[in-house]
């Protein structure tokens, strides 16, 4: 039986070390809460740190144990791994970067390393559970490398990751030195998600800017897979919120808390410490407020909560002796015998007193600069059964997405959130109700419940479709029965791609140089009379004849356009014209003025336009206007044109690869062949084999016309090796 396994940088449990023993508390967070129905279940597991340093082995054991009683398993961390993993690469580097405050990024070798070795550390302790057809749910920004890890040592398992904080705009990823690792990592999975569309689109430009890999309505084609990209904005526990605000114990504070502030009016204001909160600019603008509309004194107290959090990290203890200074600033200033401007408390409260808040609250000030979701925002409607109180939130919260009845606010723009303050203040109680219902509805029907459900099922989709896309792999007996066939065989074809096959792709083609293990395997394989080396490529016979010409093999040059036989001349497939470029060279160059970093290649009889080297999303544009137009164009003539790799080629109609390949077949009679190619003009060349060739594609193969596919240039130089 396939079971699930879910891992996140923290365990949903509390230890508590008191003198000699240790004490276990369920965390009452709200991812704990919303998978605590999966990982609970038969079989399943959470992977997590306990957030506890163990002093024995016996105590590691002790907690082992306990853990393992409630479906956990611990992955310790040591001390100088917290330091460098934790408040190192994933909270000053990570959470910064990704939360737009790069001027507090730091950028450390050594920090960059532990994260590598505890994500292999998390991995480890996965692959230890996970069994080849299990299902992996990885969850946030500090495991962002385990996806891939995993799925190296297990290829077949189902993998999903959630990144539950903001993913910015690629000009913030590229200024990460280790960006596409980062990237790369995350791709390992079957699903990714994200809790808005924005965020998403922003990973998509970001893995086509700088890994160049192109997407489709959320599906990602890396050179292996197809990966699905999607948000899921998270939800919270409704009832469970809606419950405590009810419970005799909530009534009970709110009563004490009412008593104590008699009629003062009360805004509510609850976070972690976090510079991304806005705390210290929603502080000023409740100052602001008070200047502008010095009627609210002695009758509109604010309420701030602030939970500690990371103060190992140097921001944080000075965001905290800011907040400090400005409180102490603003009471000193408004405070009245009968009246405290701000009751501000740094500490955490138990849920009936949080609930207790959330009741008594009439405003609640969410203004984060930059939040993942925003949970907070969610419970305090939640917890309004009157359907009375109104919402500010920022529109940089993710939950800005969804909770549109709220009044949304530019957090940085603080006399906009006082005048927001004054609104919710006067605001009628009908206009309240009505807002209010709305959000209610909204966040009852998508709660966290409904998250999981939605994400476990599209993960579960993802898979199936991904199997269904699949050629199949080039597997261990697979290879076999090939080099056993090969043996056997007396004429042999072997047909092989030149970039992207043979050799990697470079930005500037050409770079693409053979190296010399190429070159000896080429020469090697073309040795052996019973063999015939063909290499068929799109690019022109004077770089061909330059790189590879003084090698016994056979050429097909510009997609099929030229041919040579080893040591003969170079000929044409068929007689051919090229009067048709100074009609569409012009249109062409008007496409390089207008693509910066594009340009022409002019081959005897074809056009190439590349576009490797121009922005992504731009070129990826201006490809598809240029196909248009240069099909319109070629539809009363002999003229076709192909796409490629980033390349857009114009040329005469009826050559192709495939053509060229069949004119090999038939004059040779090989009794084995076995045709490599990356692109899609290697597809004619597939699609012109019998049935019983290798026809195998480079690179991932949603309908490609190959029996077979291969990972990438090593998978081919690998196989060609076997061969010899
Ligand atoms: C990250 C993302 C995303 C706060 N004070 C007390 C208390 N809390 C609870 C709240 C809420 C939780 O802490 C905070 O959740 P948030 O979502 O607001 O923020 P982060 O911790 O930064 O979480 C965020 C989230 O992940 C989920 O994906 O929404 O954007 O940054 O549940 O109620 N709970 C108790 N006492 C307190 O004093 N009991």
């Amino acid at each position: 039986m396939s079971r699930t396994i879910i891992v996140s940088n923290r365990l949903p449990t509390k230890i508590l070390r008191t003198e000699n023993t240790l004490t276990f508390q369920p965390s009452e967070g709200g991812l704990a809460t919303g998978l605590g129905s999966i990982y609970r279940q038969d079989g399943n597991v959470w992977v997590g740190w306990p957030g506890l340093f163990v002093e024995s082995e016996e105590e590691e054991q002790h907690v082992r144990q306990e853990l393992e009683a409630d479906s956990m398993a611990p992955v310790f961390l040591t001390e100088a791994e917290i330091h460098d993993f934790y408040e190192g690469f994933s909270n000053s580097t990570l959470w910064p970067t990704f939360h737009y405050f790069t001027q507090f990024a730091t950028y450390e070798q050594s920090h960059w390393e532990a994260y590598v070795a505890v994500n292999e550390k998390f991995c480890q302790a996965v692959l230890e559970m996970a069994g080849p057809d299990d299902t992996i749910w990885v969850h946030d920004y500090q495991l962002l490398l385990l996806p891939e890890m995993l799925r190296r040592a297990r290829p077949d398992c189902t993998i999903g990751f959630f990144l539950h904080i903001p993913f910015p705009s690629h000009e913030l990823i590229r200024v990460l030195p280790w960006r596409n690792e980062l990237l790369q990592g995350m791709l390992g999975a079957d699903l990714i998600g994200f809790h808005t569309y924005g965020y998403m689109r922003h990973f998509l430009s970001a893995v086509s800017q700088l890994l160049g890999l192109n997407s489709q309505n959320g599906q990602l084609q890396t050179p292996t897979r197809t990966v699905l990209v999607d948000a899921f904005p998270m939800g919270i526990d409704y009832d469970r919120y809606a419950q405590a605000a009810a419970s005799e114990a909530a009534l009970a504070h709110e009563a004490e808390y009412r008593e104590a502030l008699r009629t003062t009016r009360v805004i509510l204001s609850i976070d972690r410490l976090d510079y991304t909160k806005g705390i210290a600019q929603r502080l000023r603008a409740f100052e602001v407020l008070l200047q502008r509309y010095p009627e609210w004194a002695e009758r509109v107290s604010l309420i701030m909560v602030v939970v500690p959090s990371r103060d190992q990290v140097a921001q944080y203890a000075s965001l905290k002796e800011e907040i400090d200074e400005i409180v102490g600033r603003i009471n000193a200033q408004y405070r009245t015998i009968y009246w405290t401007p701000i009751h501000y408390f740094y500490r955490s409260f138990p849920l009936e007193e949080l609930a207790a808040l959330y009741r008594i609250a009439e405003v609640a000030l969410v203004t984060p600069m930059r939040d993942g979701m925003n949970l907070v925002a969610k419970e305090f409607i939640a917890s309004k059964a009157d359907q009375r109180g109104v919402l500010i939130l920022s529109e940089r919260a993710g939950a800005a997405r969804e909770l549109s009845d709220a009044l949304i606010i530019n957090p940085t723009d603080t006399g906009q959130l006082a005048e927001a303050m004054h609104d919710a203040l006067v605001m009628p109680e009908e206009e309240q109700m009505q807002r209010m219902a709305a959000m209610q509805a909204l966040v009852q029907q998508y709660n966290v419940f409904s998250w999981t459900k939605l994400f476990m099922d599209r993960l579960s989709y993802a898979k199936i479709k991904q199997l269904t896309l699949a050629t199949e792999t080039l597997d261990t007996s697979t290879t076999t029965q090939l080099v056993t066939e090969y043996q056997a065989a007396e004429r042999r074809l072997l047909l092989l791609d030149y970039d992207g096959t043979l050799a990697g792709f470079n930005t500037n083609p050409q770079r693409a140089r053979p190296d010399e293990e190429m070159l000896l395997l080429l020469q090697r394989l073309a040795e052996n009379p019973r063999n015939r080396v063909v290499v068929i490529s799109g690019r022109d016979r004077t770089t061909l004849q330059n790189w590879l010409g003084h090698l016994p093999i056979d050429f097909i040059a510009e997609h099929g356009v030229w041919l040579r036989r080893a040591g003969e001349e170079w000929t044409l497939f068929q007689t051919l014209r090229n009067d048709w470029k100074t009609e569409i060279r012009p249109i062409l160059e008007l496409y390089v003025s207008r693509t910066a970093g594009s340009f022409i290649e002019d081959k005897e009889y074809s056009l190439v336009w590349h576009y490797r080297r121009a922005d992504a999303e731009l070129s990826a544009m201006r490809a598809r206007e240029l196909v248009s137009h240069l099909t319109f164009l070629a539809s009363n003539t002999d003229l076709q044109v192909m796409e490629g790799n980033k390349v857009i080629e114009i040329k005469n109609a009826g050559i192709n690869k495939g053509t060229a390949a069949s004119r090999w077949v038939a004059e040779y009679e090989p009794d084995f062949i076995v045709a490599i190619g990356d692109d899609r003009t290697d597809e004619d060349t597939f699609g012109a084999m019998p049935p019983e060739a290798y026809t195998i594609k480079v690179g991932s193969a949603p309908r490609s016309l190959a029996r077979f596919h291969v990972r990438g240039t090593t998978d081919v130089r690998q196989l060609l090796r076997k061969l010899l």
